[in-house]
């Protein structure tokens, strides 16, 4: 597989980013409102909440969702930056290869240049100078982002099963959104933009990028920082998550948390998750089967036209967030349109 074609378009890609994070600055300046028109020329729906210009959330108990990109919009370990590691590797001349196994624990560090140093220092034939190390790193994870960038770019990397129903219902029903990842900007631009267009950054409220923050997962930096930006308070803006490390991010920050389990992190998560603030466990947005805790029954007389294979969607959400949040929660869950 050759991934090496078409770096030029990346120095229009940063152009184009520049002015994304101008208009997400914006935005957050004015709080958890999404302008309408942002979201029109995104081409996404828009729904009843659109009133005066702004959209606020009409879901109970919901001010945002946060959304991680790794693992969670698409499986891009697996398919994305696990391939183009190895890619680089080759393309340095380098004998490294890492597999399934060996990237499963290499996830445990957050970073792909921090996953490159951590690993050569357990190989005999990596630089011993620590400055030609990092050399080698930095030139390596470089090789590796143009490379994933590339392999998003063939259309490699599709986004996960309910991911896009679930975006396209924020808008349409005013709900906020951030990306809270602490991966590279480039390598989340590459995704979104092929996924959800050119302007794709406009229908986030807050983009926090590694790039933004000192630490990475699982400090919470990266959440606090999307807070902020978003004027909402942690207790009403749901992570979806699929690492321990973010997992614990988010919850540093206060955020409840629902996990969609990826394929590095398939066994991550226990039962016992809950009582630390994850309010739900489950396969992914794609399906209503097999969370825990379960996905209500959907009331009313359209409940039988319902499969279990219908996404997950904000009311589930809010669903959980209610049994998690007992207390006057409850009742504004009770009153959720179905
Ligand atoms: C993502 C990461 C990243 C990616 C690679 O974690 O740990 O390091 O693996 O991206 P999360 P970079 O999903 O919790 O944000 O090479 O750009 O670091
Ligand atoms: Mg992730």
């Amino acid at each position: 597989m050759t991934c090496r074609g078409d770096r030029g378009r990346k120095a229009g890609g940063a152009a184009a980013w520049a002015i994304a994070e101008v208009t997400a600055e914006v935005t957050a300046e004015v709080t958890a409102e999404v302008t309408a028109e942002a979201v029109a020329g995104a081409a996404a729906p828009i729904g009843p909440a659109l009133t005066g210009g702004t959209l606020r959330s009409t879901v109970a108990g919901i001010d945002a969702l946060l959304w991680d990109v790794d693992g969670t919009l698409a499986e891009t370990e697996r398919d994305g930056h696990l391939v183009a590691f190895n890619l680089a590797f080759a393309d340095e001349g380098l004998p490294w290869r890492w597999d399934d196994s060996r990237y499963a624990r290499l996830l445990t560090v957050t970073g792909g240049r921090e996953r490159l140093l951590h690993d050569m220092a357990d190989r005999a034939d990596a630089p011993m100078a620590v400055g030609e190390r990092d050399r080698l790193a930095r030139r390596l994870h470089a090789r590796k982002n143009a490379d994933y960038a590339d392999l998003v770019a063939s259309g490699a990397i599709p986004l996960r099963a309910g991911v896009r129903e679930l975006i396209d219902a924020c808008g349409a029903r005013g709900v906020a959104m951030a990306i809270t990842t602490t991966t590279s900007r480039a390598s989340v631009e590459a995704l979104l933009r092929l996924h959800l267009g050119e302007r794709w950054a406009e229908r986030f409220a807050a983009v926090v990028c590694a790039e933004d923050v000192t630490q990475k997962k699982p400090d919470p930096e990266v959440f606090v920082t999307a807070l902020r930006r978003l004027g909402v308070e942690a207790r009403g803006a749901v992570a979806i998550e699929d690492s321990p490390n973010g997992v614990a991010a988010a919850r540093a920050a206060g955020c409840p948390v629902v996990v969609t389990r990826s394929r590095f992190f398939a066994d991550a998560f226990a039962d016992e998750a809950a009582a630390s603030g994850v309010i739900a466990v489950g396969p992914g947005l794609g399906s209503r089967a097999g969370w825990s805790p379960a996905v209500m029954a959907k009331r009313g007389p359209v409940a039988s036209l319902q499969p279990r294979t219908t996404p997950v969607d904000l009311d589930d959400i809010a669903d959980w967030l209610a049994r998690w949040r007992p207390g006057p929660l409850s009742q504004v869950g009770d009153s959720i349109t179905r």
